[in-house]
């Protein structure tokens, strides 16, 4: 009797410590444009702040966990968890890591959507992703 409570509490405890060492996998961060704000009216070029929260940003080339580099968008939406980013004019890489850029747009409106991505361009899906409105005159 006196046993089985001993295995049961040194299971008890190794559950715990197993918990406390590696926590449920959630989507942890996200990522945010500083600049434009949502809704903006832009005369000119457009200058944009990107931003991330719980990633390291990380020029492109290597796969290493944690980080990777931002993508605008242009009139797109969020890329699929695992995808690669597309590569051409409506699909801009900062795959040096730059964290800032100017856009020169045609007047008109816009959704700018920028998307969090890894060292290979996989993006990490709509959870590390958002999508802004603005007008350029
Ligand atoms: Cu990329």
């Amino acid at each position: 009797m006196k046993k089985s409570y001993t295995v049961s509490a040194l299971l008890i405890a190794a559950f715990f410590a197993f918990s406390y060492c590696n926590p449920p996998a959630k989507a942890s961060g996200r990522v945010f444009f500083t600049e434009p704000a949502d809704g903006a009216v832009i005369e000119g070029k457009v200058k944009v702040m990107m931003g991330v929260e719980g990633m390291e940003v990380k020029p492109a080339g290597e796969l290493v966990e944690g980080t990777g580099h931002h993508h605008i968008i242009i009139n797109g939406s969020s890329v699929e968890k695992g995808m690669v980013v597309p590569a051409d004019e409506k699909y801009i890489h900062f795959g040096k890591g730059q964290t800032e850029t100017e856009l020169e747009l045609e007047p008109g409106e816009y959704s700018l959507t920028l998307q969090f991505a890894n060292g290979l361009h996989e993006s990490y899906g709509p959870d590390l992703s958002q999508t802004i409105k603005i007008t350029v005159k």
